[in-house]
């Protein structure tokens, strides 16, 4: 039988490697077989296209080649990681996929989200998470939660992470929007709460499905 897909969205900062792996371990402890994988990377292919579009360039991807870098990162990881995994029966976990395509680049940058949504078919051939749990915060908490972790580990803002306060508002709203759109897929939690209370909700949603 193939699998369970689940991905995690939402802005910076929301807690989605914090509770992707909390679910993984969740799950294996039920005795599951769990791949726990994020967006952009997990395969060698993909995690390189990760730290490129990370990087510090004289010359900053522009926003077509953000768009082709991250597709170009899921087609790997879809091809290489996720379906192999699914056939085998697996779970897969994934700290974002194509949603953050449509927020990031579609509502954040302003490409059209249906174009998007096309390349985004090809590139996945059409494989669409079976549940996509929505880690919602607000701007100040999200932001709040990426200065405290930069003390912590001595680093700066990545160029995503530096895009203003509208971006990051249209970003939020995009999330909403995708999420509304498609009930039966989204669980949209509140994760600025205590991890603890996230975890929990984030359990019962996915036995609620
Ligand atoms: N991107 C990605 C696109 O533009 N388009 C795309 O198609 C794709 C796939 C990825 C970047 O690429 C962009 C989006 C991103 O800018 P990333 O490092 O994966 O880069 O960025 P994020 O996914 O945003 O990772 P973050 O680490 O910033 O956020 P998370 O994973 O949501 O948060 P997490 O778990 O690391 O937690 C952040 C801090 O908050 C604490 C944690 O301990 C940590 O210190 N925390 C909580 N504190 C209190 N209560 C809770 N419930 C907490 N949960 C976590």
């Amino acid at each position: 039988m193939r699998g369970k897909f689940i991905s995690f969205e939402g802005p910076e900062g929301g807690g989605k490697s914090t509770h992707a792996a909390a679910l993984a371990d969740a799950l294996r402890a039920e005795g599951k077989i769990v791949l726990l994988t994020r967006e952009p990377g997990g395969t060698r292919l993909a995690e390189l296209i990760r730290a490129l579009v990370r990087e510090e360039l004289e010359d900053p991807p522009v926003t077509r080649s953000e768009v082709l870098l991250f597709l170009a990162a899921r087609a790997q990881l879809v091809a290489n990681a996720i379906k192999p995994a699914l056939a085998r029966g697996e779970w897969v976990i994934c700290d974002r996929f194509a949603d953050s395509t449509f927020a990031y680049q579609g509502y954040g940058r302003g490409i059209d989200v249906q174009l998007l949504k096309d390349l985004n078919e090809f590139a996945t051939e059409g494989l669409v998470p079976d549940m996509t749990i929505l880690l919602d915060v607000p701007p100040e908490v999200s932001r709040e939660r990426i200065a405290e972790r930069q003390k912590a580990t001595a680093t700066s803002a990545d160029r995503i992470e530096a895009a203003g306060e509208a971006f990051h508002r249209r970003l939020r709203d995009g999330f909403l929007a995708l999420a509304k759109a498609e009930p039966e897929r989204f669980a949209v939690i509140d994760s600025s709460g205590a991890p603890a209370d996230v975890d929990k909700a984030i359990l019962e949603a996915v036995r609620g499905r």
